[in-house]
């Protein structure tokens, strides 16, 4: 299906285990269900060259310990490739873009939890994404043991092991926390969502925000 207007650019950010993937999936099969076309990605990640570059990034034990410049260009690696290939693309033709994480998870997770310059960061930014900005972000918020308690849960009952990000200790993801509550300060795009509620409650806010977003 083909439309005559861009589509538009949604992210979803937020701690560990604040219920990302459960409400993209169930945006987007509210969307579809409208007859709008959704892809629904993620970051690290999104294409066959930048997922090979997330398993990289999550991968938990490497030879060597991962220097955080490094892995700060290596998200930007991943997140040109998304944007050239898979993100720019479906807006073009019209779809809707829904993206787990982007790059208000390297401004918290890189310039507030691994403290690197904010400055580095807005330079490869500006480099990467050149005019592209997400029309909105919703921000999942939740203290983090709530957060941490759900993504462990689903690791346990997944049998999956901890990722490299995910054995960091308590103040990277403190610092991870202000650096997204300093973002949704700053960019009006953020609408913030109280993602400690149940489930059926963060839903509903969510619609209430996508219908305010077209005519839908
Ligand atoms: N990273 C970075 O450092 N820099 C960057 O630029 C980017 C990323 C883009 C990717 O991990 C890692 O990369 C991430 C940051 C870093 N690391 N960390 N930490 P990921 O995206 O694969 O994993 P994650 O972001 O940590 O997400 P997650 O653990 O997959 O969680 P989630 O998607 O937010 O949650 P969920 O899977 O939808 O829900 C978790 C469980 O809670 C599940 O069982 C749900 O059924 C349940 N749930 C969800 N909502 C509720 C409510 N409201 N009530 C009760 N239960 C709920």
């Amino acid at each position: 299906m083909t439309s005559a207007s861009p589509g538009l650019f949604i992210t979803f950010e937020g701690g560990e285990g604040v219920g990302k993937s459960t409400n993209i999936s169930f945006c987007a099969d509210w969307l579809r269900a409208r007859g709008i076309e959704v892809i629904v990605t993620r970051e690290p990640g999104g294409t066959p060259i930048a997922e090979t570059i997330r398993e990289k990034l999550l991968k938990a034990h490497h030879p060597e310990a991962m220097d955080p410049l490094a892995e700060l260009l290596l998200m930007f690696a991943a997140r040109s490739q998304h944007i050239q290939n898979l993100i720019r693309p479906a807006l073009a033709r019209g779809c809707w873009v829904l993206c787990d994480r982007f790059t208000d998870s390297t401004i918290a997770y890189q310039g507030f939890g691994r403290q690197l310059p904010l400055q580095q960061i807005s330079t490869l930014k500006a480099l990467v994404q050149q005019d592209l900005e997400p029309h909105c972000t919703f921000l999942l918020e939740a203290p983090l043991a709530v957060g941490m308690g759900r993504a462990r849960g689903r690791t346990d009952a997944a049998g999956e092991a901890v990722d490299r990000f995910e054995q960091e200790q308590l103040d990277f993801f403190e610092r991870v926390q202000q650096g997204f509550d300093w973002l949704a300060q700053q960019e009006s795009r953020i609408r913030r969502i109280d993602a400690a509620r149940p489930l059926a409650s963060v839903q509903q806010q969510l619609l209430a925000e996508l219908q305010t977003l077209g005519a839908l």
